[in-house]
């Protein structure tokens, strides 16, 4: 039945025999004590709501895990009902991966982030732009009177791994959102997700006091606009008292925004952020801006949100993408991180995985998330968010694996310094494999490895070196860098960013070139800028670089070049192999999944090695060498 997939990582069997009590009583309390008694099979636990000066200091989220009375009792204190959902959660999340001896435990949890917010590009009609996994799952034309369990479902999925805040509605948005009809609808979600400890938060259109209000003019700073935003924010407050704030994409890829009206990202953020005030909204303002111009697009976010840095409201944050283009499988990262101290900001990561094989490929994305913030410091963040990759599919996500991205994502917004690899491994024994059978243990653990490398081998796969953006013209699913399209714009062609011709491949973003690099901080500056230094993995980003250019394995760029694509196919083979080993150890119906997905994922890979191989040849006019590629 579909019910393998549904139950995510939380399948704990359902027999709990201890004795749970509270001292208070609340939606979210009641919720927390429920799952506790459904599935908690240990020594009696407490959960105390306590203001003390250790619960206070951990805050309204934090939790204290305590066993006391000599090893009798356990008990879960914080100064804040969410704290003793989110702990409830920790307990069972303990006891499903048989990782903690209960007669000492002694563990204090806060999360690293107040926000931790999923963003769902979910249209109004249901569609869900970059979505693989089904429809939306708001079912707008039930909404208000008919509520889908899956709300409820969703939500706990959420409270589980400590997601406390989603946009609901896609960042191209409808200004229909803000309609009197559609804020009803809005409310019956936010009544389903608050005992879960989750706020709502909207998209909004620039224009929609045009749109909506009949007005002339957005612009942030006429009064009768001002006034427009003023009213509908009241109205919304009204319906939703603990609504969070807005998303707003303006002036991006076709956007309303501040600058249709001469005014800056700034002066439009403001405006919304005013009105939002009163109430302690926020506004998430993004920085994903760029247009065809003779601006290298890699810069462009950072030129026109860096000047602006101090004048932004102190409930405004900018809300980043990790790499400065675009969700590739793998980017530097964005150089506007640490360019505006003086400006709160919050990095945008990709669940879904629009450029990463949709839901049919394999791959754990906590490792290029990890790699963000080897170069960002956590702690220099606001918050963190993540485009969304949950549909109506019955496993919520297409791929039986991408689940685990959608878990990943919620425990790194818990606490950025876990490391990708305990996250796969509570992950997997949550969702497939029973930590207490030891039987299980070697099997899971060659399943651990083939996630661990799954995100490198796309990599590999797709664009190794540091290229990017070889998609196909607008779905972005497969390999077309010989993509022409007469008159369409430049940016979004793959050749803008290959640069393949007899001389090398690349875009030289150095001092010679576009000087991308100069956005560094100068010691990252200076490692990118000089083509002796820059790390393999980054070259063709930064690089204009000789098809003979020698590389750090001694190869010239060529040959690595198909030794990467080579080595991601082999890559995906060996992932065949290791899944073929579960076939005895879990579920038939995801093991007969994930492999015929490992089978589709194969053949990409193979499809993109060789269209991009011998696209490329033509310019280099060197051989596939003999090892990777025999001649027939
Ligand atoms: O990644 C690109 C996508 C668009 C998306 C845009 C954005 C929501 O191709 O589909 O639009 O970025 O992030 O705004």
């Amino acid at each position: 039945s579909a019910e393998n997939g549904s139950r995510l990582w939380l399948r704990y069997s359902t027999d709990g025999n201890a004795t749970i009590s509270c001292n208070k009583q609340s939606p979210m309390l009641d919720i927390a004590t429920t799952e506790l008694r459904k599935a908690w099979k240990g020594m009696p636990v407490t959960l105390i709501l306590q203001r003390n000066k250790e619960t206070r200091a951990l805050g309204e989220e934090g939790y204290c895990l305590l066993t006391s009375d000599n090893g009798q009792k356990i008990t879960i204190t914080s100064a804040g009902e969410r704290g003793l959902l989110y702990g409830a959660f920790h307990l069972l999340r303990l006891q499903d991966t048989g990782a903690e001896n209960f007669s000492k435990l002694n563990i204090k949890e806060s999360p690293t982030y107040d926000l931790r917010i999923l963003n769902h590009w979910d249209n109004l009609d249901r569609s869900i732009e970059r979505g693989y996994a089904g429809r939306s799952l708001w079912d707008w034309e039930a909404l208000p009177s008919t509520l889908s369990d899956r709300y409820a479902d969703y939500a706990r999925a959420n409270a589980s791994i400590g997601i406390n805040g989603t946009v609901i509605n896609n960042v191209n948005a409808s200004s229909q959102i803000l309609s009197t009809e559609y804020l009803e609808k809005v409310k019956a979600l936010a009544d389903v997700f608050r005992p879960y400890g989750i706020r709502v938060y909207l998209s909004i259109n620039f224009a929609s006091p045009m749109q909506l209000g009949g007005l002339s003019t957005a612009d942030p700073l006429d009064k009768e606009v001002i006034a427009w935003w003023k009213n509908k924010t009241k109205e919304i407050y009204r319906l939703i008292p603990d609504f969070g704030g807005f998303l707003v994409k303006a002036n991006s890829e076709g956007q309303p925004g501040p600058c249709d009206f001469n005014r800056t990202h700034a002066e439009g953020a403001n405006m919304l952020a005013d009105a939002v005030k009163p109430y302690k909204g926020i506004i998430m303002w993004r920085a994903f801006v760029y247009s065809p111009s003779d601006a290298d697009r890699a810069k462009q976010a950072y030129l026109e949100f860096q000047p602006l840095d101090g004048q932004f409201r102190n409930n405004v944050i900018v809300q980043i993408k990790n790499g400065p283009v675009d969700f590739q499988p793998r980017e530097p990262y964005s150089p506007l991180f640490g360019a505006m101290p003086k400006t709160a900001q919050m990095v945008e990561f990709q669940i879904t995985q629009e450029y990463l094989g949709f839901s049919n490929h394999l791959a754990y994305l906590a490792p290029m998330w990890k790699e963000f913030f080897d170069f960002v410091q956590p702690s220099s963040l606001k918050a963190m968010a993540g485009v969304a990759n949950i549909g109506t599919d019955a496993n919520w996500c297409g791929h039986p694996f991408a689940q685990s991205n959608w878990y990943a994502f919620g425990r790194l917004a818990w606490n950025p310094e876990l490391s990708s690899g305990a996250i796969a491994e509570e992950w997997l024994k949550q969702t497939f494999f029973d930590a207490h059978n030891p039987q299980h243990a070697p099997i899971a653990h060659e399943v651990w490895q083939m996630m661990m490398q799954s995100r490198e081998a796309v990599v590999d796969y797709m664009m190794p070196l540091g290229l990017h953006h070889l998609f196909a013209w607008g779905h972005h699913y497969g390999p077309e860098p010989w993509c022409d399209i007469p008159g369409a714009r430049p940016d979004w062609m793959p050749s803008y960013y290959h640069k393949a011709d007899k001389a090398g491949i690349g875009f030289d973003r150095s001092h010679t070139g576009s000087n991308a690099t100069a956005q560094y901080p100068d010691s990252l500056c200076h490692l990118y800028d000089d083509i002796n230094t820059c790390p393999d993995e980054y070259l063709l980003w930064f690089h204009h670089a000789p098809w003979n250019h020698t590389m750090q394995s001694g190869r010239t760029l060529w040959d690595e070049l198909c030794f990467r694509y080579d080595r991601g196919v082999q890559q995906v083979r060996s992932f065949q192999r290791k899944w073929d080993l579960t076939e005895n150890y879990i579920d038939m119906e995801r093991f007969k999944d994930v492999q015929s997905r490992l089978k589709i994922q194969a053949r990409d890979a193979t499809w993109w090695k060789d269209a991009c191989l011998l696209y490329f040849m033509e310019y280099s006019g060197m051989r596939i060498p003999y090892d990777i590629e025999r001649p027939i």
